[in-house]
């Protein structure tokens, strides 16, 4: 694999690129490097050395059905092309211009999310989130050259502390913002007016899965009445959950959380958990605000999937 590929698949795990958009934009960058810088003469050569790449750029991060999907595709155009004889010359420009559509076709489904995503931050609001999701800053970015005025408060995320990230961002782009430890989320949630998180997986029954701990903010969300919504792109679904397979939790060194425990105290570090369809509010995607239950659907038609 070429240097830089192999770059790009350790600055995923250690979540140097984090977040399920950044991390699908850069595999779709490492594949066309691949493809690009690839000598094979052969079309099922190139094939097969981009399968590698694929299947090692998909295990860095297990929870990511956008990085998932969007790779897969790209398997899917070159297993086409091969079919109708394209040679490997052809195949490697073919695919380096297909991976340059999915990125500007990202681009502009995010642009219209965060259309949709402002329209709903209401005036004067406070808006709680937690992790950083650059789906659900650009929304609150959106809102503010809208001149809306809101504030915002950032749980600062344990163990990896995204809430920082997410904080200097709204801080730098002038957005009144305030950090806080996940364990005072409750206090603030109480004058919260919404909740506003990103997405890393979405199954079929409509269930959110993103950064661990946001279960507990959609629980204390419902506690207060305040409306909890996720902003996704209808890409995050993840088609496997369609025939009753789970979605794996990705569970992380428990180092990140306590690196020198004492003895016999066991550590764990999920990276993510499930928040139940019925207590999403709605889904903010790229056609539009929808119900949990319409996400599947939605995206399927989108990813091509038959159903
Ligand atoms: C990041 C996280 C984000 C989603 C969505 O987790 O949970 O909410 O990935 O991000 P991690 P985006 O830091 O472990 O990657 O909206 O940028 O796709």
């Amino acid at each position: 694999m070429h240097a830089e590929v192999l770059r790009t698949i350790r600055d995923i795990k250690s979540l140097k690129i984090q977040g399920a958009r950044n991390i699908a934009r850069s595999a779709i960058e490492a594949m066309m490097k691949e493809a690009k810088c690839s000598k094979a003469a052969k079309p099922g050569i190139l094939y097969s050395e981009l399968k590698t790449t694929r299947l090692a750029l998909s295990g860095s991060r297990p929870t990511e059905p956008m990085m998932r999907n969007s790779i897969d595709e790209m398997a899917r155009f070159l297993e086409k092309r091969m079919k109708e004889g394209a040679g490997a010359k052809e195949l490697r420009t073919e695919l380096m211009e297909f991976g340059s559509v999915q990125l500007k076709r990202m681009k502009e489904d995010a642009e219209k999310l965060a259309q949709y995503g402002a329209e709903l931050i209401p005036n004067n609001a406070l808006v709680l989130t937690h992790c950083h999701s650059s789906t659900a800053t650009a929304i609150l970015k959106k809102a503010k050259e809208m001149k809306k005025k809101f504030s915002v408060v950032s749980c600062e995320t344990r163990p990896r502390f995204q809430g920082r990230i997410t904080a200097q961002e709204l801080a730098n782009a002038g957005i009144d913002v305030t950090l806080v430890v996940d364990g005072a989320a409750n206090m603030f949630m109480k004058k919260a007016d919404l909740c506003l998180v990103g997405a890393d997986s979405i199954t079929s029954k409509g269930d959110l899965i993103n950064k661990v701990g946001t279960c507990m903010i959609a629980h204390l969300a419902r506690m207060h009445d305040v409306s909890f919504f996720s902003a996704a792109e209808l890409s995050k679904f993840s088609p496997h959950t369609m025939y009753g397979v789970r979605e794996k939790i990705e569970e992380r060194n428990p180092a990140e959380v306590w690196d020198k425990p004492p003895r016999k105290v066991k550590v764990r570090n999920p990276a993510f958990d499930v928040t139940a369809s019925s207590y999403i509010s709605g889904y903010i995607t790229e056609l539009g605000v929808i119900p949990p239950q319409s996400f599947f659907s939605l995206a399927a038609q989108k990813l091509g999937i038959e159903i």
